[in-house]
């Protein structure tokens, strides 16, 4: 196959998705939800940080999660035992969520009508950040073991986040990342991006976080 065809075909694919992200945002935006994308790479950290996010506020406001890995369902499990319906989509070759798949699941939960559905995507720091699934904002979350030059190196993904929330800063101490720097890169490649530092075992930082979804 030709670079053309290929271009071709990728360009149609986008294309449909983004016809299909349209249409879940309507459909979230008339049920007042707000919607949020979590893209980061393998063990950032996101489903520790959302088991803790809907263990302080899943009891204040209607929460729901979708779960994106290529196989297993533990995460969705991890999510239910917090009490919050989740359900989980195993991509299996595939490397992120698309829209199609989000517009499923949302059907297989129940209304949320004012809440947050959380979406965890695939980890995974490049093809999600290609996909629309309607969502208000794509967060971007880094760990401390991961690099602080990682904005640069994955530009996409920290151009695509309205947020990004550097995770695991109890491991500080222990590791070499320079958080000014680290920072200073994601601000480089999106200069309206905001940053909350947390960490999602010790629960520091947990405010700040809780405090930008109220208001999100
Ligand atoms: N020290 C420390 N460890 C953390 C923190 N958050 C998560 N972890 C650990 O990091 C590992 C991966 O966490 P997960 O929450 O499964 O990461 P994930 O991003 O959901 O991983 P995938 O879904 O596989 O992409 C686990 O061993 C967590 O206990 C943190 O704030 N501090
Ligand atoms: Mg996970």
């Amino acid at each position: 196959m030709g670079q053309r065809q290929l271009i071709a075909i990728e360009m149609d694919v986008l294309a449909k998705n983004n016809a299909l992200a349209a249409h879940n945002r309507e459909h979230f935006d008339e049920a007042a939800q707000l919607v949020l994308n979590l893209v980061s790479s393998p063990g950032s950290g996101k489903t520790t940080l959302l088991c803790e996010t809907l263990r302080q506020l899943a009891d204040k406001r209607p929460c729901a999660v979708i779960e994106g890995d290529q196989q297993t369902s533990a995460d969705a499990d991890r999510i239910r035992a917090t009490g919050v319906p989740a359900v989980q989509i195993n991509t299996g070759k595939g490397c992120h969520l698309d829209a199609k798949m989000v517009h499923d699941a949302c059907h297989q939960l129940p209304a949320n009508e004012g809440g947050i559905l959380f979406i965890e995507n695939v980890g995974n720091l490049v093809c999600p950040a290609s996909f629309d699934l309607g969502e208000k904002y794509k967060v971007a979350i880094l760990s401390v073991t991961e690099g602080e030059e990682k904005p640069l190196k994955y530009p996409d993904m920290f151009a695509a986040a309205q947020l990004m929330v550097i995770n695991k800063i109890d491991l500080l101490p222990y590791v070499s990342f320079d958080v000014a720097r680290c920072i200073e890169n994601a601000k480089r490649v999106n200069p309206y991006i905001q940053v909350i530092q947390v960490s999602a075992t010790t629960g520091e930082g947990m405010d700040a976080w809780l405090n930008w979804l109220a208001t999100a």
